[in-house]
């Protein structure tokens, strides 16, 4: 194919490329670096970049073309740091303390059956905030994530803070298990587009598990510039790889 070196496979990471916060299996690993002759590799999550090492490896520059963190806010290109955006720059302090202060009063009033620390965690390119604390340890995560499922506590909580914030220009986005993350409108995972779109590729084929409307893919996976993909998990990442690059 005339075409190999200029095709963008991006992915998503938990739930895409990894099980949800977990570290890259030895196959799955070995399996990309052999989709990698095939096709440009670029991986595009919405954890910050420590996080995203965590899973993927101390050498994720060197495994993928290009590694995007915080929605591509953090950016990084052939093993080289490209550029990076600020939240506070963008939203202004006084913006920035009204939420972080409505949050922190919403999670003080809610009774839940455990709650640990770091309920919001500052990031270059937005706010993380989990109702339990992010550092829960993995069963709380796990048991929190279930009753979540009944209980709805992070779509209740969203739905209060666009009303409170509604004509703010900020975008909710219920991502992982625990926690949901807020940033400027745009600055969804379709803000990596605007550096990919200048890299001369003919296709960005991308793959994610949250391309749901409300989901934190769902933005770049139903974007014209992308050919999207719903995966399942990381096997199904794998399969559907394999069904369109080596067959
Ligand atoms: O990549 C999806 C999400 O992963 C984490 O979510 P959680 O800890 O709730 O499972 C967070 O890093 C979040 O920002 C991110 O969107």
């Amino acid at each position: 194919m005339a075409e190999q070196g200029t095709v963008l496979c991006l992915f998503d990471v938990d739930g895409t490329l990894t099980a949800a916060r977990q570290k890259v299996t030895s196959d799955m690993a070995e399996f990309l670096q052999r989709l990698r002759k095939q096709v440009k590799l670029g991986v595009v999550g919405g954890s910050d970049f420590e996080k995203i090492k965590e899973q993927l490896g101390d050498d994720v520059v060197e495994k993928f073309d290009y590694v995007f963190a915080e929605n591509g806010l953090v950016a990084y290109k052939n093993g080289q740091f490209l550029c990076k955006e600020s939240i506070q720059a963008h939203l202004g302090e006084d913006l920035l303390q009204d939420i972080i202060n409505y949050c922190l009063e919403y999670i003080a009033k809610l009774r839940l059956p455990k709650k640990r620390g770091t309920f919001i965690e500052f990031r270059n390119g937005m706010l993380n905030v989990s109702p339990i604390g992010r550092n829960c340890t993995q069963e709380e995560r796990i048991e929190f994530y279930e009753l979540d499922k009944k209980e709805h506590y992070r779509d209740k909580f969203v739905a209060e803070l666009r009303k409170a914030f509604e004509g703010k220009d900020l975008t909710f986005s219920i991502g992982g298990q625990i926690s949901f993350d807020v940033f400027p409108t745009g600055w969804d995972k379709t803000y990596c587009l605007q550096i990919l779109e200048k890299e001369g590729l003919s296709k960005i084929y991308f793959f994610g598990d949250k391309t749901m409307p409300g989901g934190n893919d769902y933005e770049i996976y139903s974007d014209s510039r992308t050919i999207g993909h719903t995966v399942t998990s990381p096997e199904d990442t794998r399969k559907i790889c394999e069904d369109l690059f080596f067959k």
